[in-house]
């Protein structure tokens, strides 16, 4: 029999109401069940959200250091936890250990990060324009936060939103990905382990269904979500229908740049993990490679090489680089764009195809992919793949190599490889994304730095760093008059 997990609700585990469950298996190794999930409904996400209510007004009146050493509890236990949640996200989703131990980092790094915020937590004080009043703004929690995420990073992108909105007083109703749900189960047995009281922090599994009703349900104030463009503009109508605060985190299709300047081992090697870390399952993946043209040819034929040393395998194995995808639909979505590629008029120089020598053949593997030849208006230059496919365009210039990494609707992330100081940062200011990097890849953001994209990757809200506390508080403006008059405010006596 399977392993069942069941929904974290007030404190317990449940069943779902309906018993309808879905299973998730090693997209390693197919025939590996991980076990069987609830597949939530209405009903289960509505016990969630009133326990999360219930639980608001104790939990946003705990003193906020108070908060934080459940916090710090918390970035202990996943300290002490670090390897075993990675082995068993490495199971579940398929990047390599030492992937998911840097996933499982980013957690712990969060997590103290949002301990110490809460002794700060800024409100401002501010001049009056009137004698004998004093003026400040202070934050309030906003109630109950609704958050949906994807599977790439089941452990630490669902805790760049859940550790500050803890911290600012909220709590919390999490719907994991369907490809993620074990450690999203993990996840809620330690925070309830670290001590987050019954109900702050309620877990329910499920697909859409599970997270329409979260977004749509009146107990959720505010809703933080990551993941595709088209599930993330339905949910941005139904909050903009409801009047709810909504934070976006929707793809990209992210470009590195090189220059001939560049230190050309340095950009090599990044294009290589960009691209391919992950199998190229980030929103902040490398998918375009933009070559200056002086330097092209070279370029592609030593990445053409570099990519034959890459090991694709089970990520709990040792000396793997490179994952599966993440399931079947994935594998044949990344096959399709190989199609379209290729009657697109791009050259198909390496991969293209379903990995299937030996125990490959178990899982959901690609060939890492390579095509040259790649015009800006192709699809495979404009669309996000979410997989192990890079589109190499050429420039003649700067300029126009900016004007191709900026022709996307996306923009998440960014990178320039140059050694002359003036390039960089005219690209700074150029390059339409969120994130640039200056000599590395488009991957790896720092957890304490905001994370975040402009166009159609968001809708200006930022995950990580400080601005994510902003976007899970209120600000309430206090006027405090001791002057024992009324006292009229400005536009209101200005007859004179
Ligand atoms: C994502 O793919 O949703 O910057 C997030 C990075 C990671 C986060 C990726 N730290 O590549």
């Amino acid at each position: 029999m399977p392993d069942a997990f069941q929904n974290f609700v007030n404190g317990s585990w449940v069943d779902a109401e309906q018993g309808a469950t879905f299973e998730k298996v090693n997209p390693a190794r197919t025939q590996e069940m991980i076990g069987l999930f609830p597949e939530s409904g209405a009903a289960d996400v509505d016990a969630a959200a009133r326990a999360a209510r219930k639980a608001f007004p104790a939990w946003s009146s705990t003193p906020a250091p108070q908060r934080g050493e459940i916090l710090r509890r918390i970035g202990d236990l996943l300290t002490e936890r670090k390897k075993a949640l990675a082995f068993e996200e490495t199971r579940e989703m398929g990047k390599p250990f030492a992937e998911t131990c840097g996933d499982v980092q980013e957690a712990i790094d969060t997590a103290y990060y949002a301990a110490s915020e809460t002794r700060r937590l800024f409100g401002r004080t501010v001049p009056s324009e009137l004698p004998d009043k004093f003026n400040m703004s202070v934050r309030r929690p906003i109630g109950v936060a609704g958050l949906i995420t994807a599977w790439n990073f089941p452990i630490a992108v669902p805790t760049w939103k859940i550790f500050p909105a803890l911290a600012c007083g909220n709590a919390i109703v999490f719907k994991p990905s369907e490809e993620a749900p074990h450690s999203g189960a993990l996840l809620a047995q330690l925070l309830s382990d670290a001590g987050v009281p019954p109900g702050v922090f309620n877990l329910v599994h499920g697909g859409a269904a599970a997270g329409e009703a979260l977004v749509e349900h009146p107990d959720i104030d505010a809703v933080s979500f990551t993941g595709s463009n088209a599930v993330g503009s339905k949910i941005g109508a139904t909050c903009g229908r409801l009047h709810k605060r909504l934070a976006l985190e929707m793809g990209g299709k992210n470009a590195q740049i090189v220059m001939p300047d560049a230190d050309l081992d340095l950009a090599l090697e990044g294009v290589l993990w960009g691209a391919f870390g992950t199998t190229g399952q980030r929103c902040t993946a490398t998918s375009r490679l933009v070559l200056h043209e002086a330097i092209h040819d070279a370029f592609v034929e030593r990445l053409l090489e570099q990519m034959q040393t890459l090991v694709l395998g089970y990520g709990n194995d040792e000396g793997v680089h490179v994952g599966p995808l993440v399931n079947q639909k994935a594998l044949d979505k990344v096959a399709r764009y190989v199609e379209v590629g290729q009657s697109e008029g791009a050259t198909l120089r390496v991969g293209g195809k379903r990995a299937t020598e030996g125990a490959l053949a178990e899982g959901f593997f690609f060939e890492p992919t390579l095509f040259a030849d790649v015009a800006p208006d192709m699809r495979i230059a404009r669309e996000e793949i979410f997989g192990p496919v890079l589109s190499v365009l050429k420039a003649a210039s700067y300029e126009e190599a900016a004007r191709i990494a900026n022709a996307t609707r996306y923009g998440l992330s960014s990178s320039i490889y140059t050694q002359d100081v003036s390039l960089a940062y005219r690209a700074m200011r150029d390059l339409e994304a969120g994130i640039t990097y200056v000599n590395g890849p488009t991957i790896g953001a720092e957890a304490h730095m905001p994370f975040g994209g402009i166009k159609h990757t968001g809708n200006g809200h930022r995950d990580g760093g400080w601005e994510v506390f902003d976007f899970y508080t209120e600000t309430k403006t206090v006027y405090v008059d001791y002057s024992g008059q009324l006292q009229k405010a400005q536009m209101d006596n200005a007859a004179s």
